[in-house]
């Protein structure tokens, strides 16, 4: 299988988030690419490109302008206000508080974004249009009819929605790359995220379309972040009703639990009857990750490509997350090779 990377991930490199009730080292970090990719070379899973530049146009199709604008030049706005650290929120409007964008840089970081995890560094922005373009140049091999590609994004994109950022995320790599597929004339898209946090910024770009069809296997927005999206009675809405589904399951959750809801979305699918599949390919549902709670081990992951596989649709894996750094190669490449194996 084709990897697509570059190294303008390390762009990305936050000091610190908010967790715990104390700023700590960011669990989104540079080494989980080092990692991966030097997996997908001991494994010699397949040739590792670099990608092509796409520019914004494809950004501009899920992403709202004003949003754009603002993560290409919060860190200038940020850094004129004399500080040099990284930017993070502090607080963020709810319930009957007002919509509108401040006009100073804190008030708008406040406005875009959901959660203080999500540092914004001198290289965010370049990082986070790289890891479009490796995924947007993986969708580009997999039309030219490759079977599966590998898109190594950092940072990752799915918490990401149309106007605001948050869960590490800046671009919503794998929402972007499925609209753009049906750009290219795909009638149907699906996306599975199975990621150990809900996609809530996929689902939420989706909601109301019943051209991409969303299932998300997650950890139950009552036990986890991002907390406020991801119930089972999220179903779409308008001409989007019932082209989203989600599966949150307890913290605790092994293979059992895991796979019966991997096979409920893949029949979901199935029935949609998409033309192109995206999988949210995140593996923090091992059983080390450090800020996560279900029970997957090495071997799951293999058994996951495989069932992906029997879809019998051009896949596109695009990373999302995954903080036990050690094993974060292993067990994203046994996806991938999973995938490869089952014919
Ligand atoms: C892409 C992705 O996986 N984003 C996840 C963002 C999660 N951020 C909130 C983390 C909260 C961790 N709480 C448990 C701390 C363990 N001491
Ligand atoms: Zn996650």
């Amino acid at each position: 299988m084709l990897t697509v990377y570059s190294e303008d991930h390390r762009l990305q490199h936050g000091q610190a988030e908010l967790v715990d009730g104390k700023l700590m080292p960011c669990f989104e970090m540079p080494r989980r690419a080092d990692m991966i990719l030097a997996r997908v070379q001991e494994t010699g899973l397949g040739q590792v490109i670099e990608p092509r530049s796409f520019g914004t146009e494809p950004i501009l199709r899920v992403h709202a302008p004003r949003f754009v604008s603002f993560l290409e030049e919060a860190w200038t706005l940020w850094t004129q206000t004399g500080r040099t650290h990284d930017a993070l929120p502090l607080n963020w409007a709810v319930r009957d508080m007002r919509d509108r964008e401040p006009e100073v840089i804190d008030g708008k970081l406040s406005h875009f974004s959901f959660d203080a995890g999500t540092p914004i560094t001198a290289g965010t922005w370049k990082a986070a249009t790289s890891a479009v373009d490796v995924a947007l140049t993986g969708l580009a091999e997999l039309t030219a009819g490759e079977r599966g590609v590998f898109s190594l994004c950092r940072p990752p994109g799915h918490h990401a929605a149309a106007d605001y950022y948050g869960g590490y995320c800046f671009l919503n790599n794998a929402a972007i790359a499925a609209q753009a597929w049906r750009d290219q004339g795909a009638p149907r898209v699906a996306v599975l995220d199975v990621d150990y946090h809900h996609g809530n910024g996929t689902q939420s770009i989706f909601y109301d379309r019943d051209d991409v069809f969303f299932a998300s296997i997650h950890a139950d927005p009552l036990q986890e972040f991002p907390y406020f999206l991801g119930y089972a009675d999220e179903k779409g809405t308008g001409a989007g009703e019932g082209y989203n589904a989600n599966f949150p399951l307890r913290w605790g959750s092994g293979p059992d639990l895991w796979f019966a809801a991997l096979e409920e979305a893949c029949e979901a699918i199935d029935r949609f009857g998409a033309e192109g599949l995206v999988v949210s390919l995140g593996v923090d549902t091992f059983k080390e990750d450090p800020i996560s709670h279900f029970r997957l081990d090495h071997d799951d992951y293999l058994r996951m490509g495989g069932r992906m596989a029997r879809l019998g649709i051009p896949t596109l894996f695009v990373m999302e997350g995954g903080y036990a750094v050690e094993a974060i190669g292993i067990n994203t490449v046994n996806v991938l090779t999973g995938f490869e194996q089952q014919g």
